[in-house]
């Protein structure tokens, strides 16, 4: 047998100590915050590392991926039609294959496992078990998160005064699935209702229009996935990835865009109880 390295106990404690809060602490200031990592927030963190920007994904659970491993019913396939085949094939998929023209089926862990190993590899950063519970807004929008471990949610009422931590950025991107978490932290701040919840299941109708509802809310937040559905209460689509794929995408190049924007001082400045666009 080969030979353990022989391990001080401290100095597995001083590793991750001292690692993870050199993390934090470059992590209190980026370019943008992905509010969630299932299949719209992992392409959309992938899609801005990319480009060059600073990125955090802030994800509640203890794994990353939200939706993306469960399929249908727990039935570990993940569908996904054209062109969003497309993403799948960028990070190396190898179950996808086409079950009809146009129409593709492939292993769940696979892909969901690879679409976040590309966000990783690609530069972006994950604090997990970690929850969003309330914004940062300036005259220029919202510009920052405030988190919390996600257990502190679950202590009882005796326990007082858990404040939490902020973290500053220059654009958030709600990718937290049906109940559009951050979209709705905003409407209390900004004084507009975000209902949440989509309409009943049309595949085809809600895909489009999920696609087309993403977008810039607010100055500094973007909606996308679940959370753009949920915004404005699409029809649902059920167990197909196509448009959580597209729209974590489009997302990506609508907070690229705005990036540039603040570096060049042109972003819009914050018009306050501006009501949301109503999709439909
Ligand atoms: C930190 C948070 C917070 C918070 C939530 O649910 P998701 O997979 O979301 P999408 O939009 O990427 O994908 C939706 C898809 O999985 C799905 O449900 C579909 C297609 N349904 C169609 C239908 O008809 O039902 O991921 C959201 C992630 C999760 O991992 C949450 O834990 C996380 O966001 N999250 N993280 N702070 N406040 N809220």
């Amino acid at each position: 047998m080969q030979e353990f390295t022989s391990v001080d106990e401290a100095d597995v404690t001083k590793a991750i100590v001292s690692e993870y809060l050199k993390e934090l602490e470059s992590l209190t200031d980026t370019d943008a915050v992905v509010v969630g990592s299932g299949p719209a927030g992992s392409v959309c963190a992938r899609k801005l590392a990319e480009k060059g920007h600073k990125v955090l994904i802030v994800e509640r659970n203890i794994k990353p991926g939200g939706g993306m491993f469960l399929g249908g019913m727990l039935m570990n396939k993940l569908v996904v039609e054209a062109p969003a085949d497309r993403i799948c094939r960028e990070v190396g998929a190898k179950s996808l294959k086409e079950y009809k023209p146009g129409l593709f089926v492939g292993d769940a862990h696979e892909i969901a496992t690879k679409l976040i190993a590309a966000a990783f590899d690609a530069g972006a950063h994950m604090l997990n078990a970690v929850q969003v519970e309330d914004i940062i807004y300036r005259e220029q929008g919202i510009c920052g998160v405030v988190i919390n471990w996600h257990m502190v949610s679950s202590y009882p009422d005796w326990v007082t005064c858990t404040d939490p931590l902020a973290l500053k950025t220059k654009v958030v991107i709600d990718a937290t699935g049906h109940a559009a978490e951050v979209a709705r932290l905003a409407g209390k701040r900004f004084g507009f209702e975000v209902k949440g919840h989509e309409g009943a299941m049309w595949v085809d109708e809600a895909e489009k229009a999920t696609y087309n509802a993403t977008q810039e809310i607010y100055p500094g937040l973007i909606v996308c996935g679940m959370a753009a559905n949920g915004v404005y209460m699409l029809p649902r689509m059920g167990p197909i990835f196509g448009a959580m794929f597209m729209s974590g995408e489009k997302a990506a190049e609508l907070a690229h865009q705005r990036i540039l924007e603040l570096g060049s001082n042109q972003a819009t400045p914050l018009k306050p109880r501006e009501p949301l666009i109503q999709h439909r």
